[in-house]
């Protein structure tokens, strides 16, 4: 029995579409298919570590104190927010600008400054090791800054003259009121 001779065209013309198929397919897969040394959203994403402190008058004495004085960053960003409910206080000579955070801004109830109106600076959280330098308005002012820190130990303090004889003095000088520490743990 001879075969047909219309078949032979039409198994042609289906591996030819089989193997149109298989190409397209391939093509398709490889459209969605990220390669594997794409970097991924997700597992690039730095992680953000939140600190909140405040400055609050101390109930015994009446004196401004950061609370909490001493704490604990993350290595890498972290984004620290400053409550300050002492009363708002002019520093006249204060150039009182902004050092050492993402940018070299802060916000100041959500206004990004560099520079603060010596008007009203209360206090500021400051380190000389980190270059660190934020200016804290009075009054109930909320101060956010960002800042990259690598592990380690560091002094911070607040240099605004709020101290018994200005620069100098409590509470100024003393741990745990205007002046502590800062421990970043590796990530
Ligand atoms: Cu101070």
């Amino acid at each position: 029995m001879t075969r047909p001779l219309w078949l032979a065209p039409t198994r042609l013309v289906v591996a030819t579409l089989a193997a149109i198929s298989i190409v397209a397919g391939f093509g398709l897969a490889s459209a969605v298919w990220p390669p594997a040394s794409s970097p991924t959203s997700t597992a690039s994403a730095p992680a953000v570590h939140y600190e909140n402190l405040s400055i609050i008058l101390n109930p015994a004495n009446g004196a401004p104190q950061y609370t909490p004085a001493n704490f604990t960053l993350v290595e890498g960003y972290n984004i620290v927010t400053i409550t300050d409910y002492d009363s708002p206080g002019a520093w006249a000579g204060c150039g009182c600008v902004v050092s050492g955070t993402v940018g070299g801004t802060e916000t100041v109830n959500g206004t990004p400054m560099h520079v603060v109106p010596n008007t009203n600076v209360a206090h500021t959280f400051s380190s000389p090791q980190l270059n660190l330098n934020v200016l804290v308005p009075g009054g109930g002012a909320v101060v956010s800054f960002e800042v990259y820190v690598l592990p380690g130990t560091y002094t911070w303090l607040c240099m605004a003259p709020c101290g018994a004889d200005g620069y100098t003095g409590f509470p100024m000088d003393t741990p745990g009121y205007m002046t502590g520490t800062i421990s970043v743990v590796a990530s």
